[in-house]
């Protein structure tokens, strides 16, 4: 009986040695085992596997757990085994010399693989397979819990660290059996702690997960331990077992715990000593000099310099030619005078309060940016680095340095990273406390936003302003953040210097290895206040009392090296005084300047771009009608047929319809913005389009991106192979961030003038949340940073009855931060009017209401002298309605952009008629169109669209008040009194008509009444509030109106009722607009009364669109495409030759021409030049490659995966991996 307990007792063993059981529970049966197994040695008894039976593991434990309460409880025999050894009396008691025996090779995996291969074998669970010998176990089990000491270390190690230079959060180190004090603690070693007071001189090979023997193979429990401890615990802790990669933790562990991987050689120390001089030098300098003036100094994290020297010097090594650098306050005047080598006379001429010679208001001195190019010393390589100008919101800067990264490496043809590295500078608090945090670093990964890794490093001086962590962040760490992205985390204590330049080359190398993310926490401290007028006490008196005990992190290093014979005491000195010399001399300097100049602190120089350039000169916008058709060509034919692509039917349809319109010469919205993009393409002008869903458009209008119905991320891109020599277009849907995708574009856009960077909302007042980088960089960027940037904001905005949040791109914000003078009426007689009035504004907003302004609006951007970011009220109605088209006409070269439309019609003709001028803006002018016309009012009320607000269009705006003296003056809008252009133009239209003497009108307002809701949520109120502003304006209709409408309404449905009977036609409504840029006469056939323009509606199943009505937009769903199309209609075939009919201009999509294309290098300036990347980021030959007409989206959304998961080993074993 009690051999086969034994028996029983033994697979339970087993089953542990296996590892399949860890639990606490099971460490008591495996103690008993361990009694039971010496006491079946004992007896003799070796093969126990012919006692095999069932017996349960929970049984013996059962049974234990009852023997330790009371002995007498269990049978006599199981007394016996349980009485004959117990590890915690063990523990007590002195270890017999024989416990120390050789290592004996355990018959491990091997036995254990046989073992569990043997159980399947047996199908039901019986082992067949040889148990070990007995005599195995102890080491099976020692082997194992060795492994899992070692992993705990790897994993939990960085929580018994001693990271903080205070000590106040710092673990406790306990004394072990001989006498070595410990850091790890039960927090790491969990139920493995007990053991590390045993067995300390057992040899133990270690396994394959560790790398800390070197080429050892068996060390004792003691050197294990010591090692792991230095490794873990020591001033490094480092978080990378979270990484589900494991080619990443296996590098990660070889750096830290190769023995004598982190060693440095004398010169290294002396080196990271002579910059440690250099850090804490400027700051007390700064802190002799200007003892009240804040600088936000770095005292207390001072390795920070040292670290970031580390890293650039590294990377240049590594072949990174451009490093730009993103920070807040603390310590960025030291980044600037030891890091970018700025002059130290510069930096100090910012203390004196000079004047400045050159425009803007300027910023503080701890926010300007800086670009310098300069020899590295260490490396002999030239290397440029940025620090971009960043505003006081904290983190913000981050996105917008990264659009910058990643546009200076498409310039460079730099596919992975490997010339350009951004570096991101966080302060501790901000670092948890900022969402942009989170919204950037998901974009450290996706195709089109990868900087291919940031190195972010966190000046962590453990206080926020004055807010402890622990009222600061819910999280342990401050870096928790950067784990979404699956970032290695290397946390170190300032104070140990050789630490914080070990993780500084780790990181590096990490980056450069594997194109990813990665975080060093430096844990200093703070030893003046938030800024030097500030007092710490008031807040953390114990820490700062600490602090002032705390000798500097220069001194101590220095009394190390002193000690260690590395230098000498007075070789230190010397360093000291030399570093004094330095600025002492700059000081001098300093003194002798006389003026500052803003635009010595640009960060985003274009060299080339303003030099010999007229600024004040506006070229030319329109385009050759040959041009229209190629691109109208080709925007409107699927691939070709031997592509085999297989497009949605929805998609031909409405590739048919631009076929349509193409060859009616008339354009809509999608087709004016493609004339657009093709034609700056073709100039050789980047084009970036990001935003949310932007590649269909939100309205399902775009569809830039065709998508193969049966082949998943198989697309197609017309407007990426429009000219054979084109710029590369780049169109790509963006993460779910307004403030950070913005950011992206606004950095993206600031890297060089000669790219269209285009930011897209969904519905305009997403950007609320972006509303921090709309403020502090596009309003306001140029004026205090001189740095221009031509970001263009498309903001869907209109009110159709979709509710609050969907109606409004808040145009009166944006008007309300331009700044042009509205009580100043600008000199028009000047020639160059319209462009000096462009140049002198912060940023351009416009409210187009057709294709062809879009089109000359958005040329203009990279057309003008000079760079201003544009914010477009972009319509969604408008989108499809049949009026708000544009002939060809409208776009060729005697055409231009209209800052103002005049009525055409008859009352533009007979002004002296015209009873009424009512000035208005973007899509509420098709309303006012539409039931002028019904209100037949069409000689008496004369409309004019303001088409660009700000800068206001004085001079147009002038001419009209004067073309039409006897008419009243209204301003007509659909938005709230307290919303959109009123407020802003209001002013302006006084301001006008004040300039002229004999004018005694003023203008008044139309509109929806103020409110604090942007639109009403329910349509019955939307429609009453609609007709109020049309009454407002015409008056009520008059009885005989009323009755030709109804006729009209009738005769209309007729109509459509017999055209629901007919076939149904695939010819879509294109009836180009006559007479100019004012709409066609209004219809003749019947109108409906309402759903006109407002209401989203959707024409009848199978009928025509009714003419002069809009069509429904498509507000969100793509699958309205192919409902549009009818079953039974002829479907267009892609695969049929006459689908794909060029102009002779066109290139033949065929996949060998293309191939062998070469890029014509004929233009500066434009993004041809550089080796190309294929699609924003990919090698010119991925380009030219064959497979590209087509393209092949990445693996990593192959739909052979589960989409919910990204295979975190892809991009590393692929990291140039090509972009869609
Ligand atoms: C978005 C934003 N919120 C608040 C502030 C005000 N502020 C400036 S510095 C600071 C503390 C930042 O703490 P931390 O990130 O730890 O950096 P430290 O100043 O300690 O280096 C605060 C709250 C700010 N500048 N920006």
């Amino acid at each position: 009986m009690n051999q086969c307990r034994l028996r029983s007792l033994v697979r339970v063993r087993r089953s542990l040695a296996l590892g399949l059981r860890a639990t606490d529970h099971h460490i008591l049966a495996r103690q008993a085992l361990r009694t039971i197994q010496t006491t079946a040695q004992g007896r003799g008894v070796h093969d126990l596997d012919s006692f095999a039976n069932g017996c349960s593991a929970a049984y013996i434990e059962g049974l234990y757990n009852k023997w330790k309460r009371n002995p007498k409880s269990v049978d006599e025999s199981w007394n016996e085994l349980f009485s004959g050894d117990d590890r915690t009396t063990a523990k007590r008691r002195p270890l017999p010399a024989s416990h120390f025996r050789k290592y004996r090779r355990p018959p491990v995996e091997r036995t254990a693989m046989k073992a569990r291969s043997g159980a399947r074998t047996a199908s039901g669970g019986a082992s067949a397979a040889p148990a070990a010998p007995p005599s195995d176990w102890k080491n099976i089990d020692d082997h194992h819990v060795i492994q899992a000491i070692i992993r705990a270390y790897q994993s939990r190690g960085h929580l018994a660290a001693d990271l903080d230079p205070l000590g106040i959060v710092g673990p406790k180190k306990l004394k072990s059996v001989d006498g070595t004090h410990r850091h790890a603690a039960r927090e790491v070693l969990r139920q493995h702690y007990s053991y590390i007071f045993n067995d300390l001189n057992t040899m133990f090979k270690l396994p394959s997960s560790t790398m800390i023997g070197g080429d050892q193979e068996f060390l004792t429990l003691k050197e294990i331990l010591d090692r792991l401890e230095r490794i873990y615990c020591g001033h490094i802790g480092v978080e990378y077992m979270q990484i589900t990669s494991l080619t990443k933790t296996n590098w990660i562990r070889d750096r830290f715990e190769k023995p004598g991987g982190l060693d440095l050689t004398k010169e290294e120390k002396k080196l990271i000593l002579e910059r440690l001089t250099r850090s804490t030098g400027f700051e007390n300098f700064l802190a002799k000099k200007f003892s009240s003036e804040k600088r936000f100094g770095l005292e207390g994290c001072d390795i920070m310099i040292p670290c970031i020297k580390e890293v650039v010097d590294r990377a240049t090594k590594q072949g990174v030619e451009s490093i730009l650098i993103g920070m807040a306050h603390r310590g960025r005047l030291n980044v600037l005078a030891n890091i970018c080598r700025k002059p130290i006379a510069d930096i100090l001429s910012q203390f004196h309060g000079l004047k400045a010679t050159d425009s803007g208001s300027g910023d503080v001195k701890y926010h300007l940016g800086v670009f310098q190019e300069r020899l590295n010393r260490q490396t002999n390589r030239m290397v440029r680095i940025t620090v971009v100008a960043n505003p006081s919101h904290l983190e913000h800067v981050n996105p917008v340095l990264l659009g910058k990264a990643r546009a200076e490496m498409f310039q460079r043809g730099d596919t992975c990273g490997s010339k350009v590295m951004p570096i991101i500078i966080h302060g501790d608090a901000s670092f948890s406390g900022q969402g942009v945090v989170y919204e950037s670093m998901h974009l450290s990964d996706l195709p089109s936003y990868t900087t291919y890794g940031t190195i972010h490093i966190v000046s962590n001086n453990q206080v926020g302003f004055t807010t402890d962590p622990r009222f600061s962040r819910s999280s342990r760490y401050c870096t928790d953040v950067a784990k979404v992205v699956n970032a290695p985390i290397l946390h170190v204590n300032a104070d140990d210097p050789e630490a914080c330049i070990q993780c500084a080359r780790i990181v590096t190398d990490y980056r450069t290895r594997f194109r990813k993310d990665v975080v060093i926490d430096i844990v200093g401290y703070r030893r003046n206040g938030h800024n030097e007028a500030d007092e710490p006490m008031f807040t953390q008196p114990l820490m700062y009392q600490r602090i002032r005990k705390l000798k500097p992190c220069l001194q101590l290093y220095a009394e190390k090296l002193i000690k260690e014979g590395v230098v000498t005491d007075s070789e230190f000195k010397a360093m000291v005084s030399n570093y004094e010399k330095i600025c002492e001399d700059a000081w001098t300097k300093s003194k002798a300047v006389k003026s500052i100049k803003y635009s010595s602190w640009i960060d985003s120089p274009w060299p080339g771009f303003f030099e010999g350039r007229d600024r004040l000169k506006l070229c030319p916008t329109g385009v050759s009608t040959d041009t229209l058709k190629t691109i109208g060509e080709m925007f409107s034919t699927p691939p070709p047929s031997e592509h085999k692509f297989e497009a949605h039917k929805g998609i031909l349809r409405i590739l048919a319809q631009r076929t349509q319109m193409v060859q009616d010469k008339v354009a809509d919205w999608s087709l004016g913005e493609a004339f657009a993009f093709g034609s700056l393409l073709k100039e050789g002008i980047h084009v970036r389009l990001s935003g949310q869903d932007v590649e269909r458009g939100t309205f399902s209008h775009r569809h830039h991106v065709l998508h193969h119905q049966k082949e998943d991320k198989v697309v197609y891109n017309s407007l990426d192979h429009l000219y054979p020599d084109q710029a590369p277009y780049s169109v790509c849907n963006s993460s779910l961030s307004e403030c950070a995708v913005l950011g992206f574009e606004h950095g993206y856009s600031m890297a060089s003038p000669h790219a269209l960077v285009i930011w897209e909302g969904q519905f305009g007042d997403f950007c609320n949340t972006a509303q921090c980088i709309i403020d502090t960089f596009i309003a306001s960027g140029e004026t205090k940073w001189v740095r221009q940037s031509g970001v263009v904001m498309l903001l869907p905005h209109s009110m159709e009855g979709m509710g609050p949040e969907h109606s409004s791109g808040r145009m009166e914000r944006f008007l309300q931060m331009s700044d042009d003078d509205p009580d100043v009426y600008p000199d028009t007689c000047d020639a160059d009017f319209v462009a000096r009035q462009l140049m002198s504004v912060n940023w351009i907003v416009t409210n187009l209401s057709t294709p062809a302004n879009l089109f000359h609006c958005l040329r203009r951007q990279v057309n003008m002298g000079f760079r201003k970011p544009l914010i477009n009220f972009s319509p969604k109605s408008l989108l499809r309605h049949p009026l708000a088209r544009s002939p060809f006409k409208d776009f060729n070269e005697c055409s231009s952009f209209q800052r103002l439309i005049p009525d055409k019609g008859p009352a533009g003709k007979k002004p002296e008629g015209v009873k009424k001028l009512v000035f208005c803006s973007g899509k509420v002018y098709y309303d006012l169109f539409k039931e002028r016309d019904d209100h037949q009012q069409v000689e008496t009320v004369a409309l004019v669209r303001v088409e660009q607000l700000c800068p206001f269009p004085y001079d147009l705006i002038s001419q009209q008040l004067e073309l039409y003296p006897k008419a009243e003056l209204l301003w007509a809008q659909e938005e709230h009194k307290n919303n959109g252009g009123w407020f802003y133009v209001q002013p302006r239209f006084d301001t006008a008509l004040l300039k002229n003497e004999n004018e005694s009108r003023c203008i008044s307002y139309r509109g929806r009444p103020p409110s604090s809701s942007p639109a009403t949520g329910n349509k019955v109120q939307h429609y009453s509030e609609y007709k109020a502003l049309i009454k407002s304006v015409f008056g009520e209709l008059t009885p005989e109106n009323k009755k030709r409408l109804e006729e009209q309404i009738k005769k209309q449905q007729a109509k459509a009722k017999a055209d629901a009977q007919s076939k149904p036609s695939t010819k879509p409504p294109s009836t180009p607009p006559k007479g100019g840029s004012t709409p066609p006469p209004a219809p003749t056939g019947p109108q409906p009364r309402k759903p006109l323009i407002s209401m989203p509606s959707r024409p009848p199943r199978g009928g025509k669109q009714r003419s002069g009505s809009a069509p429904a937009p498509d507000l969100v769903d793509e699958a309205s495409a192919a409902r549009n199309t009818e079953p039974d209609s002829p479907a267009h075939d892609g695969a049929s030759p006459s689908a794909w009919k060029r102009s002779g201009s066109a290139p033949a999509p065929s996949l060998a021409p293309r191939a062998s294309a070469p890029r014509s290098p004929s233009k500066a300036q434009t993004y041809r030049n550089p080796p190309s990347p294929a699609h924003d980021g990919a090698a010119p030959s991925t380009r030219q490659d064959s497979s590209e007409f087509i393209k092949r989206r990445p693996a990593k959304d192959s739909g052979s995966r589960s989409r919910t998961q990204k295979n975190p080993e892809e991009s590393e074993l692929d990291p140039t991996r090509p972009e869609h």
